[in-house]
């Protein structure tokens, strides 16, 4: 392999976010798989389930049949994963899909220990249109319920992401 196609390797965006990347460390596990989730609404012609955001599966691709989509015609939409119980959420990460990037850009991160799909609660952060699509944000919080919320009209308000980890303790 020659020298000038290992600079290019080594170059790729993606290279610095998979060293972020959670593993198989017990430590790390993801606390969001599997528990129940809702969103605010569907598209009736690409019914995509509030499931398929904790469904462990992080492909990103572009027919999304991994990822949750909301309706589009809607002032406003939200997404909800009940984790149980109460944690100390300390990360999440929230692996955006590859395509309709633009849905990205306004996308807040709320944690709460009460059922809520409004904007309140803990701000973790938020999304622009040049976040990457594998997206961290950090809590440091207490909370039961992660909540995705979007307002922002890009053309429409839906949020079309593909898995949502979040993670309770230390691990960096
Ligand atoms: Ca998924």
């Amino acid at each position: 392999m020659g020298k000038n196609l290992w600079l290019r390797l080594l170059s790729v965006p993606q290279v610095a976010q998979h060293s972020f990347s959670p593993s198989n460390s017990p430590a790390q596990e993801n606390i969001a798989l599997d528990k129940p989730a809702s969103q605010s609404s569907y598209e009736s012609i690409w019914w995509k389930n509030a499931s398929l955001a904790v469904d462990g599966n992080l492909n990103q691709g572009a027919r999304a049949v991994n990822c949750m989509f909301t309706g589009t015609g809607y002032p406003s939409t939200w997404w909800q994963v009940d984790l149980g119980r109460e944690y100390y959420i300390h990360k999440l990460a929230v692996h955006f899909r590859t395509s309709q990037i633009y849905r990205r850009n306004g996308v807040e991160v709320y944690s709460s220990v009460r059922e809520n799909p409004k904007p309140t609660g803990h701000l973790c952060g938020s999304a622009t249109r040049f976040s990457p699509h594998v997206t961290w944000m950090t809590c440091n919080n207490t909370a039961r319920y992660i909540t995705l919320y979007q307002d922002t009209n890009n053309g429409d308000t839906a949020m079309n992401f593909c898995e949502v980890q979040v993670f309770s303790k230390y691990f960096f």
